[in-house]
């Protein structure tokens, strides 16, 4: 058994620099922190000449091609280890299909900002924003000169886990870090394009597809758009392109709600609803849904029309 602890730092900093080799694991599906920290990790590693391997059970979206020390990430695994380091996993199930190798493993390390279960022998857990936050602090404690490869990685994942620093977790602290990364190289235009402007030629068809067919309801304060699978089958898309449709609808100014429903089978609809101060949590839970109070989604069967009247009316029985 492994007896969990929180630890600090200098401690982390000790562990890192004792290892001669170390195994670092990205979360499924990994994000750009998740990606941004390894990284970051792994290069500062390196120069401190150690063998690091980044391992992630999911392959990588296109995005993070333009960033070449990503190629570098590996989904299978194999190697001798002195430790192994979870990066943002707030739950060993985060560390997906490498959980069993790495719960087995002794010497293991988590350094995460979600707070969740303490599953290493020892947790670099803390409050911040992003991990990437986290992992500068450690590059810090363990004396590398952080270069613009590495400031770029960990900007990655400063600005993407604070939405491009406009959420609601963009401190003082954000801004402090990412003057410091700013300072020190990164590449702050290409994360930014990368991240928050490129969008695929099919995806924009898609969009604007679904803004022709814009439909809203109670005075313009419910807005809704939709996609379907002759869509998806006249553009050569998959469902994944209607990911962020739904913000489209609330960036309605005069909208209150917005909703995007797109098809997931046939007669089976995926609605996401976006709340402006307002909670579509409790609209999407009676569909058997759920999310944030601002953010959340249900799976709604039936034709397409039905579906929408349904919806219509839910949301209806609490703006009107
Ligand atoms: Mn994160």
């Amino acid at each position: 058994m492994k007896f969990c602890q929180k630890t600090t730092t200098n401690e982390v900093s000790k562990l890192l620099s004792k290892a001669s080799s170390i195994a670092i694991f990205a979360h499924t599906r990994p994000d750009g922190d998740a990606v941004g920290a390894c990284v970051a990790l792994c290069l500062a590693l390196k120069k401190l000449g150690k063998n690091a391997e980044i391992f992630c059970d999911t392959k990588l979206t296109d995005s993070f091609g333009n960033f070449a020390e990503t190629s570098c990430i590996r989904t299978q695994f194999d190697g001798k280890f002195d430790l192994m380091v979870a990066v943002d996993c707030g739950a060993l199930s985060r560390v997906g299909e490498f959980a069993t190798i790495f719960d087995r493993f002794y010497n293991t390390l988590t350094i995460d900002h979600h707070g969740g279960e303490y599953f290493s022998k020892y947790n670099l857990v803390w409050d911040t924003a992003s991990t990437c936050e986290i992992v500068l602090q450690v590059i810090d404690a363990l004396g590398v000169q952080i270069d613009s490869a590495i400031a770029t990685y960990l900007y990655m994942g400063l600005c993407t886990d604070t939405g491009n620093f406009a959420h609601s977790n963009t401190s003082k602290a954000v801004f402090d870090v990412a003057s410091k990364l700013v300072a020190l190289g990164a590449d702050i235009q290409l994360v930014n394009r990368v991240f928050f402007k490129d969008v695929s030629l099919a995806k924009t068809k898609l969009l604007g597809l679904a803004l022709s067919r814009i439909r809203t309801y109670f005075d313009n304060k419910l807005v809704l758009l939709y996609a379907t699978d002759s869509d998806f089958e006249k553009l050569g898309v998959d469902s994944t392109s209607t990911e962020g449709l739904v913000q489209y609808a609330v960036n309605v100014d005069s909208a209150v709600v917005g909703v995007s429903i797109c098809q997931h089978a046939a007669n089976v609809y995926k609605i996401s609803m976006r709340g402006k101060n307002f909670d579509v949590r409790q609209i999407c839970e009676e569909f058997g849904g759920g999310g944030h109070v601002n953010a959340s989604g249900c799976m709604i069967s039936g034709f397409f029309e039905d579906v929408v009247d349904k919806i219509v009316f839910a949301v209806g029985r609490y703006l009107c």
